[in-house]
């Protein structure tokens, strides 16, 4: 196969039957945007341009402020009205820990966040610092239906969704497997998959629709280091990683960007959660370390959705320091 830009390239499937599946499938150097694609042969091999600049400055800003900005030119199906609005975050779990740093960073950045999380009072500070920027929404991520709903009946501003954080989660027990009740394994699957799941395709649409979007996963180190208790856990992070990267796949093409950030040791609730509420147990696992804040996890959520609208922040993988790699354990008799 030749690409536009003459260079001969193998279709990675090519061997398999599903490069039928993938008729349009190129290589990164001859991309072609699917929206920009419209009005184009396809003999022109698509470039992403630098983002637009900014159009407005929104309010209740400093260094850092995020704009809504034209993704790629002659991409973006918005309203040059459109473009020059606030920009909207849409991010799960803000009850505590890292959506709560997350919703804070970006309202402060002049960014209008739906906040949600079941327990919606924990979301009074938040909405009291930030007024009209945040949106408090009560929702369970793991009840579809719930999920569709709210959704579906966002107020005009906070509808078109710029960014979706996929930041709920949670780890229940660090038993050994044939030892962890079976409804904390569902409640995981429920929680760190499909409710991740039910956000991701209800909102992505709109994002491929509009041109423009950026989903950010929170997932874990778990995902790739496996430790003793992190069973069911690290393997739902490791379907966030595949996930994250296969969505990247199904939309090349398209300007919408996708992020994984998988954080190590991070002193939030997360622990206390685990343990079921034993606060001593969970205080343990951070003594005597100086673990990652929600801060540094919502600094690098910041960073990735305010990179030029050409780059794609595929992975993020941040470790406090006082965290690293050990040997692979042996069993000795
Ligand atoms: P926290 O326990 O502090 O926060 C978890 C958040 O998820 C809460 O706001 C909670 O809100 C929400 N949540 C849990 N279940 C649901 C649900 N069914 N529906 C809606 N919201 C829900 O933990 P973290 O901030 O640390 O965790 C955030 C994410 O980061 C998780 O995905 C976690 O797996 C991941 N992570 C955490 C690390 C750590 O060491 N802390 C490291 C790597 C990843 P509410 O209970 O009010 O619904
Ligand atoms: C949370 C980090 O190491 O407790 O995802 O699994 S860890």
């Amino acid at each position: 196969m030749t690409c536009p830009s003459g260079l001969t390239w193998k279709h990675p499937f090519a061997d398999y039957a599903a490069a039928a599946l993938y008729p349009t499938f190129t290589p990164f150097a001859c991309s072609r945007s699917l929206n920009a694609n419209a009005g184009r042969t396809g003999a022109q091999p698509y470039r992403a341009t630098r983002a637009d600049p900014p159009t407005r400055r929104t309010p209740n800003v400093g260094r850092g402020t995020i704009y809504c900005r034209a993704s790629m030119k002659n991409t973006c199906t918005a309203t040059a009205d459109a473009e020059k609005s606030i920009m909207v975050a849409f991010v799960t779990g803000t009850s505590s820990g890292f959506g709560a740093a997350i919703a804070r960073r970006f309202a402060k950045n002049g960014m209008r966040v739906v906040a949600t999380a079941r327990r919606i009072e924990k979301l009074t500070p938040l909405k009291q610092e930030f007024g009209d920027l945040i949106l408090p929404v009560a929702l369970d991520v793991r009840d579809r239906l719930q999920v569709e709903s709210i959704v579906a009946g966002l107020p005009a501003e906070f509808s078109v969704i710029d960014v979706l954080v996929n930041n709920a989660g949670l780890s229940l027990n660090l038993e050994p497997a044939y030892k962890v009740p079976i409804e904390d394994w569902e409640t995981m699957v429920d929680t760190n998959i499909k409710g991740l799941l039910y956000c991701t395709r209800l909102i992505l649409p709109g994002m491929v629709a509009r041109g423009r979007g950026h989903v950010v996963n929170i997932g874990s180190v778990a995902a790739m280091y496996a430790y003793p208790g992190g069973n069911v856990y690290g393997a739902t992070k490791a379907f966030v990683k595949q996930f994250s990267h296969n969505l990247r796949a199904d939309l090349l093409g398209t300007a919408v960007r996708v992020t994984d950030i998988e954080p190590g040791l991070a002193e939030t609730e997360f622990s206390v959660v685990r343990f079921k509420g034993d606060e001593q147990r969970a205080a343990s696992i951070y003594k005597g370390t100086q673990p990652l804040t929600a801060d540094d996890i919502a600094d690098a959520v910041h960073w990735v959705v305010t990179r030029p609208a050409h780059v794609n922040i595929d992975t993020i993988s941040m470790m406090p320091v006082c965290q690293a790699f050990s040997p692979l354990a042996i069993y000795r008799q």
